[in-house]
């Protein structure tokens, strides 16, 4: 598949997704939005992706919204950004976290605006040193968006989505991750080979397994403890039907290593 945005390249079960428009951060179009789509349809339904990989191009992850779009003259009526959510940002941030297949971020540079909340909808963050995380929203009047304001407080409790969000400074990966906002940082020449291990070992998981505890965690901030159990139960009898725990519990009574098929 070819694109202009965006990069898709597909090997040994992992799809790696590029965001591609290094000059602008990699700022969001909706050209861009509709090639997202695009290649997030091709891994939803492709059996051999069983993992996928998020980065981007040059000296920064993505800056949110391509802000020159949204420029607007003194007499111009202001634009629905209700519509431009409903229609790009909800969208993608809930299909990757529909997935049933893990999605790694690297963040490669600075992620700002939907671009850090972007990062945030993915199951594991990884980051570059050099890279930083900013709510940028409040700078031009905007809320959180893309899923900010739930998944912070989430992860890093009230008091500092409070003041990431109202603030908007930036956060560097290092503190991030201090913070578990983030699963990692590393050295920035470190970044892409770590990812790139990870999404490998990933993409040689147990698939469905892995794509049932996607579904357990997101129902979890919703249900009670009971209602959480009972979800557990319904899953495992699924993930105890897959051919992968049958794989799984043979590979650890011969003392191999297991060669999941995904199935
Ligand atoms: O609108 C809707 O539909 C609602 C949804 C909104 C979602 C959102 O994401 S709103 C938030 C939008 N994003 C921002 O407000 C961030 C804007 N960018 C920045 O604050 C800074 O660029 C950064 C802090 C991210 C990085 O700063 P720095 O100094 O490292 O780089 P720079 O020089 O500012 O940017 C480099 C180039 O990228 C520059 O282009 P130029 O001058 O070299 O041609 C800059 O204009 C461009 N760029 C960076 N961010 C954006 C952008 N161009 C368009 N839109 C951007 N968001």
């Amino acid at each position: 598949m070819t694109f202009e945005t965006i990069r898709l390249d597909v090997a040994d079960g992992v799809a790696e997704l590029t965001l591609n428009r290094p000059d602008k951060l990699n700022s969001l179009t909706e050209a861009m939005f509709a090639e997202l789509f695009e290649a997030l349809k091709s891994v939803e339904r492709d059996a051999t992706v069983r993992c996928l990989l998020l980065t981007g191009a040059g000296r920064g992850f993505c800056a949110g919204q391509d802000l020159s779009d949204r420029q607007m003259g003194p007499e111009a009526r202001p634009p629905d950004l209700g519509q431009t959510l409903e229609r790009f940002y909800i969208p993608l941030v809930t299909r990757l976290r529909a997935l049933e297949k893990p999605v790694i971020c690297a963040a490669n540079g600075v992620a700002a605006g939907a671009g850090a909340n972007l990062a945030l909808a993915c199951d594991i963050v990884l980051a570059a040193r050099s890279a930083s995380f900013i709510q940028a929203f409040a700078k031009i009047g905007l809320i959180p968006d893309a899923g900010g304001t739930w998944t912070l407080p989430r992860l890093v409790g009230e008091a500092r989505a409070r003041a990431l969000a109202l603030l908007g400074d930036k956060l560097p990966a290092e503190t991030a991750a201090d913070w578990g906002l983030i699963w990692q940082c590393l050295d920035d020449e470190a970044l892409m080979p770590a990812a790139r291990e990870m999404a490998g070992s990933l993409a040689r998981g147990p698939t469905k397994g892995l794509g049932l505890i996607k579904r357990a965690l997101n129902a979890s901030p919703d249900n009670d403890f009971e209602t959480q159990l009972a979800l557990e139960r319904d899953l495992q009898r699924i993930a105890g039907r897959t051919r992968d725990y049958g794989e799984g519990v043979a590979a650890f009574m011969e003392k191999r290593a297991a060669r999941f098929t995904g199935e």
